[in-house]
C-alpha cells in the first residue's frame, strides 16, 4: 500500500521571464499535490497521485514524468477533456504572475468514485484546497476522499494552498472549513489561517485545535514555521538560503514534514525536516525539480 495517497491536477506548467512581443517557454510538470508526491518518492516513500490526465501527448508525458520520480501513478485516470495549464512569468513572484488554463480541464474533471478505489491500503491521505476549487466533482472527490480516510483512522493532512485566482475568498472559505473536521494535521501559511478559521492567529488555532484537528502548522516564510498541539507549541526557524524560487516551497515543507512523521519522528524534528526541503526548494528553480533526496539530507 501507500505511504501517503494524494489527489488532484497535475499541470503542464509554462515558464517564462515575461509574456511580451516573441516570448518563449519552457514546459514543466507542476501541481500542488504531484509535487508533494515527487518530494516524498525522493525521501524514499511510496507516494501515490490519483488525477485524470488528458488522453493524448502531455497527459502521457505528466503521468512518465511523476513515474520517473518513482511516483505510483497506476490509479490515474486518462480523460478525453484538454491538459490543465499554467502560464508562469518570473517564477519568483507566483501569487501574481501565473495564468491559468485549466478551466474544464482534465483535471478538473475528477471524481469521488476515482480517487475512493485509491484508498484501501494507504497509510496517510494528503489533500490541498486548490482541488475542491477546480470544479463541483473535484470537490466532491476531495471531501468524500478526506471523509473516508478519517472515517477509517487513516491521517489526513490538508494543506489550505488558497488560490485566489480559482475562487473568492467567500468560496473559498465555504468549502475549505468543510474539510476542517475531517482533518489531522492542517497546514496554512499565516494569511490563509482566516479562511478556515476566525480571529487572530492564537484564537484560530485554538479553534482549529478544539474542533478536533491534532496538529496545525503555520508557515511563516522566510521566518520560518510553526507548530501547535493541545500540548503546546514548537517554531522552528527558516535555513538562510538564496531565494531562487519560491513556488512549491509549501508542497515541500509539506512532503518533509509528512515524511518525517511517516518515519516516526517526534513532531520538532519532523517540522524541522520540512523546514529543510522547503529550503532546498526555495534554493532551486523549479516547482520541485530541486527537492533533495535522503542522501541529500544526510539522512
Ligand atoms: O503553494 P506552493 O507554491 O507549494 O504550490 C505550487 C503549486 O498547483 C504549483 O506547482 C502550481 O501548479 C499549483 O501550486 C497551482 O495550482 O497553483
Ligand atoms: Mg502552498
Amino acid at each position: 500500500g501507500a505511504d501517503v495517497l494524494t489527489i488532484g491536477e497535475a499541470l503542464v506548467s509554462f515558464r517564462t521571464d515575461e509574456i511580451a512581443p516573441g516570448w518563449r517557454a519552457s514546459a514543466h510538470v507542476a501541481g500542488a499535490e504531484s509535487n508533494v508526491a515527487i518530494g516524498l518518492a525522493r525521501l524514499g516513500h511510496a507516494a501515490r497521485w490519483v488525477g485524470r490526465v488528458s488522453d493524448d501527448a502531455l497527459g502521457r508525458w505528466v503521468l512518465a514524468t511523476l513515474a520517473g520520480e518513482g511516483v505510483d501513478v497506476a490509479d490515474a485516470v486518462a480523460d478525453r477533456r484538454s491538459a490543465g495549464a499554467m502560464v508562469l512569468e518570473s517564477p519568483a513572484d507566483h501569487a501574481r504572475r501565473a495564468t491559468y488554463l485549466r478551466r474544464g480541464s482534465a483535471g478538473a474533471a475528477l471524481t469521488a468514485a476515482d480517487v475512493l478505489a485509491a484508498l484501501p491500503g494507504a497509510r496517510r491521505v494528503h489533500l490541498t484546497g486548490v482541488t475542491p476549487a477546480l470544479s463541483e466533482t473535484a470537490r466532491a472527490a476531495w471531501l468524500g476522499l478526506g471523509r473516508a480516510a478519517h472515517g477509517a483512522g487513516v491521517p489526513v493532512s490538508f494543506d489550505v494552498n488558497h488560490r485566489p485566482a480559482l475562487w473568492d475568498a467567500a468560496a473559498a472559505s465555504e468549502a475549505l472549513r468543510e474539510l476542517v473536521p475531517h482533518t489531522d494535521l492542517l497546514i496554512a501559511s499565516e494569511d490563509e489561517l482566516e479562511l478556515v478559521a476566525t480571529g487572530d492567529e492564537a484564537d484560530a488555532v485554538a479553534s482549529l485545535l478544539d474542533a478536533g484537528v491534532g496538529t496545525v502548522v503555520v508557515k511563516r516564510g522566510e521566518r520560518g514555521a510553526s507548530a501547535f498541539t493541545a500540548s503546546g507549541r514548537v517554531d522552528v526557524p527558516a535555513q538562510r538560503v538564496p531565494v531562487v524560487d519560491v513556488i512549491g516551497a509549501g508542497d515541500a515543507l509539506c512532503a518533509g514534514l509528512l515524511s518525517g512523521l511517516l518515519d516516526g519522528l517526534d513532531l520538532a524534528p519532523a517540522l524541522e525536516r520540512g523546514v529543510a526541503v522547503a529550503s532546498a526548494c526555495v534554493a532551486s528553480p523549479g516547482d520541485w525539480e530541486g527537492l533533495p533526496t535522503r542522501a541529500d539530507l544526510g539522512l
